[in-house]
Parts: C-alpha cells; structure tokens; sequence
C-alpha cells in the first residue's frame, strides 16, 4: 500500500515536471510534501529531499585550508548534503571526500556544545558549562589584567581554518600584539613563501600557480598527489596524465603519484638539493635551459654556472643513492618539454631547516626551463580587488602570516606591538620576514625572553598535535597565567584552557569573504545554511564580543558579519544580495602571463628580475645560491620518521568525523619488507616506536612494504590522538608529532624542520 502510493506519488511528480518549467518548483514542492506524508503513513523512512522546500547556501569547504566553494542543501535546519559549487574555480562542481565528510563533521556527536570555565587543575579536563556572558566577562577580565601588567604583547594568538582571520588577524591587531601566528606558516609553507620571495620577489600564496592546462612536464618533490588530496589538484593533475604529460616523482616512497609517474627517484631523504644542483648543472652545460628567457628576466646567471660546474650528476648519485644517468635523464626530459615544464612547489616544506634553500632551488630550476610567466608553466597569481571594512588603524601593522599573496605585495618587516617591540619568534631567526615562527612563541611562554608571554589564544589549532615538541608545549601551558582555547571538538589541548568557546562549524556561520588569489582572482561568499547548533557561535562574533568588554569597540562598529560583509562588497559594487544571484562567486580579470604586465616587470626583486643569485641572502650572512648541506644520518638501528596525509583526512583535524573514520580510522607505519624481514616484524603486526629521545608512540600497525627505502619509515600524520572525549578517533593508530621531540629551525624562514627525528621499532602489545 505504501509502495503504490509512493510509485503513484513519483508518477505525478513526473507528469507535473514535464508540463512547464514554471510552475516546476511549486509542483516538486508540493510532491515532495504529499510523498513525505505517504511515506510516514506508509512507515517507509523518509527520503531527506521530502520533507520540506530545499534551501540551497553558497560557502566555502573548511574540511582543509584549499577553500573550494560548496552549495549546502538543506531542509529546516537540517544539512542533508554539500555538492561542490560549479561557478567555483576551485571545486568545480566537484568535492573530494573529506569535502563530502563537511556535513559529517558538523554532526559529530563528541562536539563541544557550550562555554565552558575550568573547574580541576589545567591538563585534567574538568570544566563546569557557563553562559556566554560569563566566559566573556572572565575572558575579558583576564586579558586585560594581564595587558596591563605585561603589555599586549605578552597575549599570543595561534589561529588556523576558516574562522582564524577574526582572532589571528583582526582581533589581535586591534588588541596590540604582534604575537599572532599561524601553523600553515611555520609548520608548513614559510620556506616556499620566503624562498619565492628572495627569488621572483612575490611570494607563492595559497594556490600553486601551476598553468595546468598546457602542462606537459611535472615533476614532483616530495609532494604526494592523491594523498594530498586537493580536489582541484587531483583533477589537473588526472587530466593532465590523460593528456600524456610526463610526470617525473622525486620521493622515498612509492607513493600513489609515483605510482603514476614516468619516472620514479627513490631519493635518500635530505639529499634533493643535491639532486637539483646536478639538474642544474645538466641544464646548463648541455645547453637546455632557455637562454633568451635567462638573459631577459634573470641574473646571475654567470655566477650559477660557475656554482654548479662541479656537481655533475656522479656527484649527486654518491649522494642522492639515485643513478646518475637517471638524473641526466630527467633533467633533459623537462627541457624537452619546456616551458611548459614545472617543478610543482610542495606544501608542507619544513623538512630539515635549510628548507628555504631547497626551494630556492626549485625556483631556480623552473627560471632555467622558462617557465615562470609563461602559458603552461607557472602563471603570476592575482589576488581580487576589494577594500577592506573601513576601520582605525590597527595597533599593530601586518598580520599572522598567512599565505595568500601575490606578484607585487610586500614583504613584511617584523610587525612591532605599540610599545616597540618586535614579534617574539624573531629572537632565534635570522632573517624572518613576513612569515611567523608559531613554535618559536611557545618558548618565551616558558622562559620569558626575549619578554614574557602570559596568556594564549588557540582558535582552530590543534596544538598538542601539531607543533612538534610536545613536552615543551606542555611546559608552557602548565606555566601562562591564561589559555583560551576556541574549537569545535575536545581535542587534547582543549582540557588545558581556563575558559573553552565552542565554535559553530562552517556550515552553521557567515564568515568573512573568501578571497583567492589565483589565475582569475575570485572571491567568494560564506553564508550559513543553518543557524548554529546547540550553544555555540562563530569566531567573529566571540572576537567582537570579546573587543567590545576590552575597550576596542572603534574596531568593531558593525553589528553583525553581514553588515561587515555587505560594506566590504559594495567597495566593488556588489552585496550579499547580488552574490547569491551570482552564483556566490565573483570572478575579477585575471593577470597571469608577462603580456599583461605591458612595460612593468612582474618581478619585484630589488631589480625586478629573477634573483639566480641572492645578494639580499648575501648580505644576511647566507648563500647567495643554494648549497647542498648534509643532514644528520639516522644512528645505528634507527630509521629516519617521514610523515604525510591520507587521502580521506586533513591534519589532526578529520579522523574523529564519523564518516571519515568510517573510510580510514587508524593510521599504519610503512616499513621496508627487507628490513621488516631482518627484525621479524610481519605485514599488520602491532608495532611501537621509540624516538632517539626514547619518547614512545602508542601501538601502531606496521605495513610491510617494498614501497618504501630501508633507511625511513612513514606515517600518516594526525593519528593517535590522546583526547577521551573524541569517540572514533581517541587511541587510533599514533602520533607522529608526538615521535618529534627536537626540529631544526629554518634560519631563513622560521620553519621547524621536522623530519629530522629518527625511531626505532619494538614488536607491541595489541591494543
Ligand atoms: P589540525 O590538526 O587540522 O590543524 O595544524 P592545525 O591547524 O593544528 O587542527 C585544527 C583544529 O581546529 C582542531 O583542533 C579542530 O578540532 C579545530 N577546528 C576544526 N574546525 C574548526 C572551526 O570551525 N573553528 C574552530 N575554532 N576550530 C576548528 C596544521 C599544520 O600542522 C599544518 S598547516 C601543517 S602543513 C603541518 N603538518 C604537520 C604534519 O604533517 N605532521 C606533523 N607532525 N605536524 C604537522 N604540523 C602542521
Ligand atoms: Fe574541501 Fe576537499 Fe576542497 Fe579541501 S580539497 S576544500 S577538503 S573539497
């Protein structure tokens, strides 16, 4: 009975459709009611898309910082699905599965649902539920006594996903202090960022700006497509290899890209530079690189050559364990393809801390094959014209160091608070610029130099997961005076705060625009497709509210986002109304190739040229063309750690979402079969590893592998979180941050390189 009247249902719905687009709407309403009554008379389940009119929110994806635009479906205040937004340059009417995983995140049962103050002593995870008046009030209180005392510059700001702008930008300029950072700068992207700097005088930004559509040759340097699993990137990269492009993979490890690869370089880990001088070498002596292209746009090129004429590629083979006639071989495969040739900058780049040398040389590389500026290389990324909220000048000038940019913005200098002094990370590096150092703030939290810092603000990081050197985190959270922490689950460090906020998730909060500086700069909308669930709010509103206790109202005179929102859209004549009507995206005109710069040169180095040789690396004391530098050799019976993603999971942030601990809940340690041979350790055997510090990880599967070199072994990071409250993810395979007692500092950059921690493996207990 009930089967009929929903066959008879769907029937009509068909007639319905077919008989005029105009009255379509009305009548799939209308169906959809009489089907959802059939089908709770029926006592079938309910199909979502039944129960009531559909509304569809344009945003932004927030399951990973690649910000591809999404179309939320929801009825009532329920989510039932995100496709991706087909007006978006990024998602392309497509997601990837931690993107289709949004709504599962939002739905996660284990989040944090109200404020909440500390109640036990801080590490033990008692807290007592209070209203919002109260967190602010204290959290206000708190802050302000300890500005007074110590200076602003004494309250740190760690901020990550979409939100982070409202405490790591705005709220901490306007409060005074510099010491705001971001993990995506240290901890991820500060060398490519500054060695682009040094070289083209802009720095990468967000987006690599590879020009995919004419791409014939791409090589990869310890960057995994496919498991870093960007969706625009898994779709270039797919139609590029459908088209026949060469690809060329420089990885330890048989990755899944490799797999796919032309050529595969089983490198010795911490040998690439090595590798990319004898390319160099390659490419010059045998006359490949692109001369004209050389003597228009770069210089010191006389000076290179005479650098790389004794690397040959028998030098680099005793170091790299490649042969050398592979590395000829692949030097001549990407002139011949040239320009349409690239070396891909890699993401996660802080390795071994000369990090920003090596991608010097990467830059270098891509400038002697002609491909920076030009169609099917790398084209110049723009980011979209639009003002910002028109407010006072912010206490402190330049912001946290995040990585959108773009050919032409300046490097910053070190922002200074409003009694002088400088961003505390910069005391144990040499030359930082515009990016921060996030893990060089937690020592001045302990040891009070360069000056104290008393209190920390973590929006969105994940900090016992994520900065390496988990003890001495620990040690600064036993010692400030106040922790505040803003996220949407109880994560670890979550019960070392004094006051929690718990955060609405993307999909339940306007944001600020999203802004990409890309190959046609865009920006695009985040609107919320549901109001926020149980008592939580967005970042903007806890960063005003919290200014407004603190005596910052001139910075915060909109009431809500969408007024913010609305007034920095109609300084290019839009409004929130017009983007919903445009599909929540605006595309501006793009400024990719040199044509379009006319008579400018798109470079912004000192002499607007491609800097072979750096004078500015001179004049700090370092050198001026990339060396190579022997990193320090695993001891006797250790095996050097690598760590990188899993497809279905970013960060320590995903593997506690039902859906996506569903498809990859734990991670597994990748060991050479032969060396897995030699200590009895047998494909899925529980494992535990041991750092060179004696610092060891929770039990761990190991996958017996001829995927990987005998000198390293590989995890997935993000695993092996230590939190009860997260159900799925608590306990599930280990953390490599935890294995990362020591990193070695970029003095460039201020990235923390961090594979240079070494382990040993012990047959464990099974959990
Ligand atoms: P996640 O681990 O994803 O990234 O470092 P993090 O920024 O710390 O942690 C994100 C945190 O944000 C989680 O606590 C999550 O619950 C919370 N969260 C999620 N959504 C929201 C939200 O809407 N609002 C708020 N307030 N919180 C939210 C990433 C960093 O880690 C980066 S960029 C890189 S590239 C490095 N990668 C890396 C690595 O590969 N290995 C190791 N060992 N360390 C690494 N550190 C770096
Ligand atoms: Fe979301 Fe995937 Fe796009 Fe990242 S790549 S923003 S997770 S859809």
């Amino acid at each position: 009975m009930g089967k009929v009247a929903l066959q008879i249902t769907r029937r009509s719905f068909l007639k319905t459709a077919v008989a005029g687009s105009g009255g379509l709407a009305l009548a799939a309403r209308h169906v959809r009611r009489v089907a959802a009554s059939a089908l709770h008379e029926a006592g079938v389940p309910d199909a979502w898309f039944y129960r009531g009119e559909i509304k569809s929110t344009y945003s932004v994806c927030d399951m990973c910082p690649w910000r591809c635009g999404v179309i939320a479906q929801s009825v009532g205040d329920t989510v039932f699905k995100i496709d991706g937004n087909p007006a978006d340059p990024k998602s392309r009417g497509k997601l990837c599965a931690r993107g289709q995983g949004g709504v599962s995140f939002m739905y996660d049962p284990d989040r944090l649902r109200a404020p909440m103050l500390r109640t036990g002593e801080r590490g033990e995870g008692k807290f007592k539920e209070v209203t919002w008046t109260e967190a602010l009030d204290a959290a206000a209180e708190k802050l302000n006594a300890i500005a007074a005392e110590y200076g602003p510059e004494s309250v740190a700001v760690f901020g990550h996903t979409a939100g982070d702008f409202w405490f790591a930008d705005y709220w901490a300029q306007a409060f005074g202090t510099p010491n705001a950072a971001k993990p995506s700068s240290s901890l991820c992207t500060s060398p490519r960022e500054e060695a682009a700097k040094f070289t083209y005088g802009f720095p990468i930004g967000g987006h690599e700006p590879v020009d995919w559509d004419g791409v014939k040759c791409l090589t990869l340097i310890g960057s995994h497509i496919g498991e870093d699993a960007r969706n625009t990137v898994m779709q270039d990269f797919s139609n590029m290899a459908a088209r026949g492009g060469k690809v060329i993979v420089v990885d330890p490890r048989f990755s899944t890209v490799a797999a796919k690869a032309d050529y595969w370089l089983p490198i010795k880990p911490g040998t690439d530079t090595a590798l990319m001088l004898a390319w160099m070498h390659v490419l010059i002596n045998e006359n490949l690189y692109d001369a004209g292209y050389i003597a228009e746009w770069a210089e010191g090129f006389d000076e290179l050559k005479a650098h790389v004429a004794e690397y040959t590629p028998e030098w680099a083979a005793e170091i790299t364990d490649l042969p050398a006639e592979l590395i000829a071989t692949t030097a001549r495969v990407m002139a011949e393809n040239a320009p349409q040739s690239v070396i891909m900058p890699g993401r996660h780049v802080t390795w071994y801390g000369n990090d920003t040398q090596r991608m010097r040389a990467e830059y270098i590389i891509n400038a002697l094959l002609g491909a920076v500026g030009r169609e099917g290389g790398f084209y110049f990324a723009k980011s979209p014209y639009i003002e910002e909220y028109p407010h006072p000048p912010f206490a402190v000038a330049g912001s946290s160091g995040g990585c959108s940019a773009e050919p032409g913005q300046e490097s910053a200098e070190l922002p200074t608070g409003p009694s002088g002094k400088a961003r505390a990370d910069g005391a144990r590096t040499t030359f930082l610029r515009g990016s921060t150092a996030m893990q060089e703030l937690i020592e001045p939290m302990i040891s009070g130099e360069p000056y104290p810092i008393k209190a920390l603000i973590v929006s969105g990081v994940n900090l016992l997961q994520s900065v390496p050197m988990v003890e001495r985190t620990l040690e600064a959270l036993k010692q400030l005076e106040f922790v505040l922490v803003i996220d949407v689950l109880p994560m670890e460090h979550v019960a070392w705060a004094d006051i929690v906020m718990p955060e609405s998730t993307i999909l339940e909060r306007y944001e600020d625009l999203s802004t990409v500086a890309h190959k046609t700069p865009y920006i695009s909308l985040r609107e919320p497709a549901v109001a926020p669930y149980y008592d939580t709010r967005p970042a903007w509103w806890m960063a005003r509210e919290l200014g407004l206790r603190m005596g910052l109202e001139k910075f915060f005179k909109w009431e809500t986002v969408e007024e913010y929102v609305d007034t920095r859209l109609a300084t290019i004549g839009s409004s929130i109304e017009k983007m919903r009507a445009s599909d929540g995206i605006i595309i501006q005109k793009p400024k990719a190739y040199f044509a379009d710069f006319g008579a400018t040169s798109p470079f912004h180095t000192p002499t607007g040229k491609i800097q072979l040789y750096s004078h500015e690396l001179e004049l700090a004391g370092f050198d001026p063309i990339p060396t190579y530098e022997p990193v320090e050799e695993p001891p006797e019976g250790f095996f050097r750690l690598l760590y990188g993603r899993h497809p279905v999971h970013t960060f320590a942030k995903t593997q506690n979402t039902p859906l996506l601990s569903e498809l990859f809940a734990e991670n597994e340690v990748w060991l050479n079969a032969d060396v897995a041979k030699t200590l009895k350790i047998k494909d899925g055997a529980t494992v535990i590893l041991e750092n060179q510090d004696g610092v060891m990880s929770t039990p761990v599967k190991a996958r017996v592998t001829q995927r990987m070199r005998p000198d390293a072994v590989y995890m997935a990071h993000g695993f092996g979180h230590n939190a009860p409250g997260l159900s799925r993810a608590h306990a599930s395979g280990a953390s490599d941050t935890q294995l990362m007692s020591r990193y070695v500092l970029d003095p460039i950059s201020g990235g923390a390189g961090m594979r240079v921690n070494f382990v040993r493996l012990t047959k464990g207990s099974a959990k």
